[in-house]
């Protein structure tokens, strides 16, 4: 009746391991549509910036969800309705616009959900919004790879 009572503690703790081992293994794995998150800075001195980069460039793969999480702050002027810079790509060969990336920034953290170009190639975002005299160099590159 003891040995048999053992065989079931021995029994449940080997259970509640195997459930402690498939659980830890299940959290290790890539949580699947998760996006890949891309933190720039549209900052006050018109420029964009890449945290952990010396220049402004971003690597996307083609066709990826990307969340953009683009933290907007107020430079010398700004439009008329109150947004800080503007976000939009163009395709660097003719510049062609990507319709869906093109956005305006109000100050602080504004947040984009868009799909990567599906051509893989290089691209520029430019700022849309006259933000300064250096507004005209406030730009980004965005390389997209197959
Ligand atoms: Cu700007």
């Amino acid at each position: 009746m003891n040995i048999f009572k053992q065989y079931k503690i021995r029994g449940s703790v080997l259970l509640v391991a195997a459930v402690f081992a498939v659980a830890s293994v299940v959290a290790c794995l890539p949580v699947y549509g998760q996006d890949h998150v891309i933190e720039i800075l549209a900052d006050k001195d018109s420029h964009f910036k890449v945290s952990g980069q010396n220049k402004p460039v971003i690597t996307l793969k083609a066709g990826e969800q990307v969340l953009l999480r683009i933290d907007a702050r107020r430079s010398k002027t700004w439009s008329r309705d109150g947004m800080v810079h503007g976000f939009t790509m163009l395709r660097a060969r003719d510049r062609a616009r990507v319709i869906t990336w093109d956005f305006e920034l109000k100050p602080g953290i504004n947040e984009f959900t868009v799909a990567a170009p599906t051509e893989p190639g290089e691209y520029e975002v430019l700022c849309t919004v006259i933000c300064s005299g250096d507004h005209e160099g406030m730009r980004m590159k965005v390389i997209v790879l197959p």
